[in-house]
């Protein structure tokens, strides 16, 4: 059996264990192992992508995963890493951003294993049913609050100026229930998450010792930050997102096109499942030529294919190469939309634009001063609608050339686009 934990430390993936008989216990029989989620938004960010890495190494390693999507927790709010309280989701927002979650989920995890199938189970099935009595009686009897307080999450709180309430401050209890619940309900022995849910995670092995006797281990990972410190998967101070109803799969795709050189090898151990010599030889090859990005290539490709399909992939590649003046055919306006993004846009009216003389609608549109520029573009080959040349100086702009009927992409030269909305 290959040692999940030796996998997960040689890929950067390791940060502690509770107990070193983790490694023990990994390396002579199936685990079943879980990681939570809660949800505080409708889908999950590229940050979360590190602890469903970590479960599909366990999973790859013949052990059983549970994935839990935190339907009670996400109504109260982790205060860990957090440095102000979060406004409270009411029902309804949680029940909408759970679906997404569970929909992330199902790109990474093997549902229909053979053996290990993995599970996706919401805590708020068991907390809905829990009496607050009972609970307090039960559970909160167990813990100390010289534990309680003593950890990160809370003293970092504590000390700041607005504090901390008592509905986030129960957030570990919570937490070490879940672990105690999987425990009795799945035979659950292993909590697996990021390095900020160090006090979470040991709040519930601390409570299944107490209660069943029982030693259950906590594992975590490091969390992932960029080149500047900022944690993971956050983009110009927005975080990149797994669904592409809030990150677009063009953004997503150049989001790790872009790392730094610094940051790309431990990225391809972490989001990749590439074998490591694959990439020393990615390693080696930045060594000697950094220009050719191709541990950033072929990081973006694996990741987008993970989450967005090959389908995904190939429409971000193309989109991508539209910049760079090729074809683009099959995309649509939505998509061009996104690429472009940063590109001046204009309005022209459908009249204006449709079977009118492109010297007309380049000058319309402001990308040439005068007819006369114009005219002296398309002359030396540099005028380009849709990436296609303009060879004639009385061409016109045919009805078909609108993409979607509402858009066309003028071009002067190599680079300058100039994006015409036609309403
Ligand atoms: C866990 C267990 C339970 O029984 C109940 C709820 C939970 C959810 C947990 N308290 C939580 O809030 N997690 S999270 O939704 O904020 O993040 C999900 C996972 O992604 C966590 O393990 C977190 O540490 C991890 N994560 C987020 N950004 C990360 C990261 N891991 C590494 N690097 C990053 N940048």
């Amino acid at each position: 059996m290959v040692n999940v934990v030796e996998v997960l430390r040689e890929r950067g993936l390791l940060e502690a264990t509770t107990s070193p008989l983790l490694e023990t216990e990994a390396g002579t029989r199936q685990l079943t192992v879980y990681a939570g989620f809660d949800p505080t938004a409708e889908s999950l960010q590229a940050g979360n992508l590190v602890a469903i890495m970590g479960l599909m190494h366990f999973q790859r390693c013949g052990h059983k995963v549970v994935a839990l999507v935190g339907g009670a927790t996400g109504m109260i709010g982790d205060p860990s890493g957090k440095t102000a309280e979060r406004p409270l989701l009411d029902e309804e927002t949680v029940l909408r951003n759970l679906a997404g979650i569970r929909k992330n989920l199902e790109h990474f995890l093997d549902f229909e294993h053979p053996t290990a199938p993995a599970v996706i189970v919401n805590n708020y099935d068991w907390f809905r049913q829990y009496p607050f009595i009972d609970f307090l009686r039960d559970v909160g009897r167990h813990f100390r609050m010289g534990a309680m307080l003593g950890k990160d999450s809370v003293r970092t709180r504590l000390d700041s100026e607005s504090g901390m309430s008592f509905t986030e401050f129960s957030y570990q209890l919570l937490q070490a229930y879940d672990f105690l619940h999987l425990y009795d309900q799945m035979g659950c022995c292993v909590q697996l998450g990021g390095s900020d849910q160090w006090g979470n995670i040991t709040a519930g092995t601390d409570l299944v010792r107490k209660l069943r006797g029982q030693e259950v281990f906590g594992i975590t990972i490091p969390l992932v930050c960029d080149r500047t410190g900022q944690k993971f998967g956050k983009s110009a101070g927005n975080a990149v997102y797994l669904s592409p109803a809030k990150t677009s799969v063009y953004d997503f795709y150049q989001f790790f096109l872009r790392v730094d050189d610094a940051d790309v090898i431990r990225l391809l151990k972490v989001f990749t499942l590439l074998p490591l010599e694959e990439i020393e030889a990615y390693a080696a090859e930045l060594a000697t030529a950094p220009e050719k990005r191709s541990g950033q290539r072929r990081l973006a490709e694996e990741i987008t294919r993970r989450v967005h399909g090959e389908e995904g992939l190939v429409r971000a590649q193309r989109s991508a190469a539209v910049l760079f003046g090729e074809a683009m055919d099959g995309l649509d306006a939505d998509c061009l939309l996104e690429v472009f993004a940063q590109v001046p846009s204009c309005t022209l009216a459908r009249a204006a634009v449709v079977e009118q003389p492109v010297v007309q609608v380049a000058t319309a549109a402001g990308l040439c001063k005068s007819r006369s520029e114009a005219r002296r573009l398309i002359q030396n080959g540099g005028c380009y609608v849709n990436n296609c040349r303009v060879s004639d100086v009385d061409a016109v702009v045919a009805a078909d050339a609108l993409i979607d009927g509402r858009l066309i992409v003028l071009r002067s030269g190599r680079k300058r686009y100039q994006l015409v909305r036609v309403a």
